[in-house]
């Protein structure tokens, strides 16, 4: 007994001084001061909410200039950007000059900079026109290990195993189920996630803390379509334009040269034109991707299977409630309900469907099953096992 009770207190203590073990470092945004040389609300930084961003006017060097509390020291910040176009740097503070830590052009909505224990920096918009610095959140961290959900995006994958292609944030795990989660996470395959829509600030911000929940690490790809519901694929191609939506898909296709394409229901899922026409959008690619007459700038490529959610035809099963070792035995549509949870502003919301209430959420079975999709083009042949996305797939 006594030697287990010294046996547990060794262990407590080489536990206490594991560095794997060290604090969780904290967001000391709320404590620190704000200063701007061209307004803005700047209790905006730290109200977690994401409808309205801190906002200076425009001027040259707009800046914000951010001080910790006294002996507090800050080891990096995220990022939230509001509406952002120009360039901006960072600077820290040595004595009573600045040095640029990091400078260039917005490249994803949530960023991460690595500042290397700072009391005073600064962010400003660089180059010699009037410029608006726009950022809906600010964090702030202190010493110790970043919490996980600190977004540090990498660009997509150079080729693509599978892309998937959603109208919508929220339609990738909607629709999809553990797409996500399974084969980027747990299988390990190159995904490109391709949203339709570009979404406004707080969806997009949602969406990526949806993804990065969900463990996916690569930036989504944005074609910038306006999300609007309309009903039925005549709508949808009218509103997107038919010939816009095939051509970006196309490129996309050229450029990722995905193995696997997976999307919407012909249907539109309930009959939304922008399910509609992402689904027949992403159909017509196919042909268009790979006609030379096509001009892009990426040689012509044909992905070698699509895949579309509720294709009656050549049915595969995808059931995601299995236990997957990534996720320490929880399975891909939980994890995918996860990442859908983190768009709150979409919780509860619902349509009807076939004179019913649908409620978006994230589960197996049901009419609009997110394990049931249908095989509509194979260049490997037809699937036997009929479960997996990346079956006769061999590259
Ligand atoms: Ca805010
Ligand atoms: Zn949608």
């Amino acid at each position: 007994m006594k030697r287990a009770g010294i046996g547990i207190l060794l262990m407590i203590l080489l536990l206490l001084s594991h560095p794997a073990c060290a604090d969780t470092a904290k967001d000391m945004a709320k404590n620190c001061r704000f200063a701007s040389n061209a307004g803005g609300k700047t209790a905006r930084l730290t109200d977690n909410n994401y409808s309205g961003a801190f906002r200076t006017g425009a001027k040259v060097g707009a800046s914000l200039q951010v001080t910790l509390p006294a002996g507090a020291s800050c080891q990096g910040i995220s990022i939230h950007w509001g509406e952002m176009s120009a360039d901006y740097e960072v600077q820290v503070a040595i004595g009573d000059t600045w040095e640029t830590v990091h400078r260039g052009v917005v490249l994803y909505v949530n960023e991460y900079i690595a500042l290397g224990g700072t009391n005073r920096f600064r962010i400003r918009t660089v180059g010699d026109t009037k410029e608006i610095l726009s950022i809906m959140q600010l964090k702030v961290y202190g010493q110790g290990t970043l919490p996980d959900d600190v977004q540090q995006w990498e660009p997509p994958p150079e080729k693509a195993d599978i892309m998937l292609v959603a109208a919508h944030p929220d339609d990738e795990f909607i629709f999809m189920g553990g797409t996500i989660p399974y084969y980027a996470v747990e299988r390990g395959y190159d995904v490109v996630v391709v949203y339709m829509t570009g979404a406004n600030r707080l969806r997009l911000h949602e969406m990526l803390a949806g993804l990065w929940a969900v463990g996916y690490r690569h930036y989504p790809v944005m074609l910038g379509f306006r999300d609007r519901f309309c009903r039925g694929l005549e709508e949808g191609l009218y509103y997107w334009n038919e010939q816009a939506v095939v051509d970006s898909l196309a490129n996309l296709y050229r450029q990722y040269r995905p193995s696997c394409v997976v999307t919407h229901d012909l249907n539109g899922e309930y009959n939304h034109g922008n399910h509609c026409a992402t689904a027949h959008g992403a159909v017509a690619a196919l042909k268009r991707a790979g006609d030379v007459s096509f001009m892009s700038d990426y040689p012509p490529y044909v992905p070698l299977k699509l895949y579309l959610h509720l294709y009656e035809q050549n049915p595969i099963y995808m059931d995601w409630s299995q236990p997957l070792t990534a996720f320490g035995g929880r399975s891909a549509i939980d994890i995918a309900a996860l990442g859908f949870s983190k768009h709150v502003s979409q919780s509860r919301s619902y349509t009807s469907f076939q004179g019913r209430r649908f409620y978006f959420e994230v589960v197996l079975g049901g009419p609009l099953d997110n394990g049931a999709f249908g095989l509509y083009h194979s260049e490997v042949g037809p699937d036997r096992l009929k479960n997996d996305f990346m079956e006769n797939i061999y590259e």
